[in-house]
């Protein structure tokens, strides 16, 4: 087994003993980091993530500067559309990224192929390579993907919004959309496997888009697929899966066998803690970032009390959003590094 000079995480996600609550931020690399957006400033997003040096750079950006326990690879959930054939866009200033020639109809579905990950998405191999050099035992390295519903509304839609076409879809063509989530997720295995064989110490599924769906939909198109994916991966790192919006079926949810659920900020983290076995993840809400650093302390000391004690990771209920500012960031995490029972 890797030894790392931190693994506060691993041994949270392993339900062995810890000093303290383990802390990182989704979308901690990002655009409210001057540093990243020095790097960003010469280059576009996609070229970021298919070179591995800049990759593994913008990584390991928020263990040096906001003190982190651990590192999320640089990336995107829709590289994997992109190497099941779709065309990726994105622009400056053009509100996100975009799928060309979005999937609508069975002959739209045969212009997509299940993604040779050794292949379409070595480029994110090699950079999880040069990464975990690079961290040298710091801390642990987290990969991940996005949801099998959560590629697919993407792919359906061509862009982020109400996913109205993906929904009509599920209602119209149950059929086309389970091929669909088929090769999607066998994609998503293929591609979990070989990120953990270049060495990722944890997996987490990002499920954005989850309370979009009703609860028998969630259940036929979202959480059956996601079961698979863990079955398939828990043998090689711990998982974690973030079903946004689908805090009614914390308890259900569960039952897909991750080592950790993720949770928003809609449901206090003691429910989550009491629905949720296993250790839970989160939940600050992402926009007290912009508030004065005594409401952001006293609404982290809130979680951190709260939260089912030594199966807790600190993290935020979504992405940190481009803007925060970062000296309240790291106020955040000192405070949480400091917080002890
Ligand atoms: O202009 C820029 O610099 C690009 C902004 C950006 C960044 C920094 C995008 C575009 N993606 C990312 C990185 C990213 N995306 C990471 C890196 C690691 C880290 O967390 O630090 C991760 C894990 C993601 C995952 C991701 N991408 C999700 C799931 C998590 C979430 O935030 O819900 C989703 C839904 C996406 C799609 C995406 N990529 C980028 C944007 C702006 C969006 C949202 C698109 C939309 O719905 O409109």
């Amino acid at each position: 087994m890797k030894k790392f000079e931190n693994d506060l995480i691993l041994r949270v996600l392993r339900g062995s003993e810890s000093e303290r609550t383990p802390v990182w931020l989704m979308r901690q690399a990002g655009r409210y980091l001057p540093e990243y957006r020095a790097i960003r400033a010469k280059y576009d997003f996609l070229t970021m993530c298919k070179t591995p040096e800049l990759a593994s750079e913008v990584t390991i950006q928020p263990v040096d500067i906001i003190g982190v326990d651990a590192a999320i690879i640089f990336s995107d959930i829709l590289v994997v559309p992109e190497a099941m054939g779709m065309k990726l866009l994105v622009e400056e200033g053009r509100g996100g990224p975009r799928l060309l020639d979005p999937l609508r109809t069975s002959s739209d579905i045969g212009r997509v192929h299940v993604a040779q990950a050794d292949d379409d998405l070595s480029y994110v191999g090699q950079a999880i390579k040069l990464t975990v050099k690079r961290l040298n035992g710091r801390v642990p390295l987290i990969g991940f993907s996005g949801a099998p519903w959560t590629l697919m509304a993407y792919m359906v839609e061509g862009r982020g919004g109400d996913f109205a076409r993906a929904r009509a879809l599920l209602y119209e063509e149950p059929g086309l959309a389970h091929r669909l989530l088929r090769m999607i997720t066998d994609s998503v295995i293929g591609y979990l496997k070989m990120q953990c064989s270049a060495g990722v110490d944890i997996i987490q599924i990002f499920d954005t888009w989850a309370g979009v769906l009703s609860e028998e939909q969630y259940e036929e198109f979202s959480f059956v697929y996601i079961k698979e994916i863990v079955d398939n991966l828990k043998a090689y790192a711990p998982v974690i899966v973030f079903p946004k919006g689908m805090n009614r079926l914390l308890r259900e949810i569960s039952h897909c066998g991750a080592d950790a659920v993720s949770v928003d900020w809609t449901v206090p983290i003691d429910v989550a803690g009491f629905e949720i076995p296993q250790v839970v993840q989160g939940n600050l809400d992402p926009a007290v970032l912009f508030a004065s650093k005594d409401a952001i302390l006293q609404h982290a000391n809130r979680i951190l009390s709260a939260a089912p004690r030594g199966r807790h990771i600190f993290n935020l209920g979504h992405g940190v959003m481009p803007g925060t500012p970062v000296e309240n960031v790291k106020a955040l995490i000192e405070f949480v590094r400091d917080f002890h029972h």
